[in-house]
């Protein structure tokens, strides 16, 4: 049986500028930028109240709650916090798995300073994360990787929640599907026209009906229904694809303009790829049209993707074969290790940060 922590900080990035500037403190603040196409990178719990999310539009936000304070992103110091918790983190253990900035799984079924029971690992890890930063994170202990992400979103903020694998079953039976991994609206809308609710609803189906209806993830619904996720806790795991994306300030009809950007872009993506030494050889070239439909166009070389020009042109050549029927409102241009995955973070109005910078 594995002991398994999945570690998550609480409203993030939100926190850090609360920790910073005392007069945040105790108000609802959102850290992006208000402006008209600005969107939420998180909010504060006091802003949550309000129904403040994020990736929500900054303006619908502001329309929630007048007195929102925005603040814009210190990219620099949420990464450098992201060092002080990894840092902690592999004081118990060589198994750290990050998922992001903010959030790891971590194996601790064996671990360094030979605690026997990994809810005072999780204790422990809370608690020096709180000496050392001033923040707090929410944990959840549990015998694998699922039921563990699970068990920390579930006390937050500053929660603590063990899953044992005794309870494992029953509690998964009553959890409302949208929990599941891999299932998000669309799925979940599916389910619930074939009357599947809950996790005893989902255990209810044969794996050949699961697997018939949803595909591959249709065996891990089957699996994690009945509370197994056999997936190891791979640390250093590597990084699948690197990208770079722009969102205009107003949608561009202009195909100048479009590829202005693209070369800007492109110089982004290429000094991360020599920063981080990453081995490529398809490149992929992705818009987001004024009505947010999404193309998404690769071309694999015969060699690694290393230099500017090489970016440049392969994207310009893929650029040059699309129709622009609309006006463009994202460009982004990423080069894949494999075609699955995709390593970028979602701000709109900024240089888009790879959500994992420092992976493989
Ligand atoms: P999360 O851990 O998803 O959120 P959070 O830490 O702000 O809040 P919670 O207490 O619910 O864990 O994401 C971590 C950080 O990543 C978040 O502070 C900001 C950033 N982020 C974005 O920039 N855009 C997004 O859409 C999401 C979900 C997160
Ligand atoms: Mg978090």
């Amino acid at each position: 049986m594995r002991k398994i922590i999945h570690i998550d900080m609480d409203a993030f990035f939100a926190s850090v500028e609360q920790r910073d500037d005392k007069s945040l403190q105790g108000k609802p603040i959102a850290v992006g930028s208000s402006g008209k196409r600005g969107v939420i990178s998180t909010a504060s719990y006091e802003a949550r109240k309000y129904g403040i999310r994020s990736a929500m539009p900054s303006q619908i936000a502001i329309k929630k709650c007048p007195q929102l304070i925005f603040v814009p992103p210190r990219y620099d110091v949420y990464k450098s916090v992201s060092t002080q918790i990894r840092q902690i983190f592999l004081e118990y253990t060589d198994l750290v798995e990050p998922l992001s900035l903010d959030e790891a799984y971590l194996d601790v079924t064996t671990n360094f300073k030979n605690i026997p029971f990994a809810i005072d690992v999780a204790k422990e890890i809370k608690e020096r994360i709180f000496q050392t930063t001033q923040l707090t994170a929410s944990a959840g202990v549990s015998i694998n990787k699922f039921l563990a992400k699970i068990a920390s979103d579930y006390n937050k903020p500053n929660g603590l929640f063990i899953i044992g694998p005794k309870k494992a079953e029953k509690f998964v039976e009553s959890l409302p599907i949208e929990r599941f991994f891999g299932i998000g609206e669309k799925t979940a809308t599916k389910m619930h026209q074939m009357n599947i609710f809950t996790g005893k609803d989902l255990k209810d189906r044969s794996e050949d009906f699961l697997i018939s209806n949803f595909g591959k993830l249709g065996k891990t619904y089957f699996l994690n229904a009945r509370a197994i996720d056999n997936r190891s806790v791979i640390s250093n795991r590597q990084r699948k694809s690197l990208g770079v994306e722009w969102t205009f300030t107003e949608d561009v009809s202009s195909l100048l303009q479009v590829e202005n950007e693209l070369i800007t872009i492109c110089e982004e993506l290429a000094n991360r790829i020599t920063k981080s030494k990453f081995k490529s050889r398809t490149i992929t070239l992705k818009l987001k049209f004024e009505d947010f439909s999404i193309l998404t166009r690769s071309k694999t070389l015969p060699c690694d993707i290393e230099e500017l020009l090489v970016l440049v042109e392969s994207s310009r050549e893929i650029l040059s074969q699309i129709d622009f029927a609309q006006k463009v409102r994202l460009i982004g241009v990423s080069v894949n290790a494999n075609e699955k995955g995709e390593d970028v973070f979602n701000v709109d109005r900024q240089m888009v940060i790879p959500f994992e910078e420092d992976r493989g």
